[in-house]
């Protein structure tokens, strides 16, 4: 029978599937100011944690120094941190707001 080439388009999907898509970590990181409670509404409202989750997320950074807040695409991810960062500045607090390639 003759190669209908078909088996070939297959392969080279598969090549171009090998790297996965870049995702970026947005990081929140402690400061001596920043009232716990407002961390916690920024994990709630700008990550959609839960109370529980955005609690136990907050104490890791408060204790680490950072912590990871969600896993993004990387213009989903610019736009948290700039969101974040605009909302502290909005609250007068000094809250830092980081991606990084996860
Ligand atoms: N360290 C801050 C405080 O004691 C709380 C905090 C947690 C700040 C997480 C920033 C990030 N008020």
């Amino acid at each position: 029978k003759p190669d209908d080439g078909q088996g070939d388009v297959v392969a080279e999907r598969q090549e171009q599937r090998v790297e996965p898509p870049p995702v970026y970590q947005v990081v929140l990181l402690n400061d001596d100011y920043t009232p716990m409670e407002f961390v916690v509404m920024v994990l709630q409202q700008h990550f959609h944690h839960d109370i529980e989750a955005a609690t136990h997320i907050m104490l890791k950074i408060h204790h680490d120094g950072h912590a990871v807040c969600g896993v993004y695409i990387k213009d989903v991810a610019a736009t948290k941190v700039e969101m974040v960062l605009a909302a502290a500045r909005r609250a007068g607090h000094p809250l830092q707001c980081i991606m990084e390639v996860a």
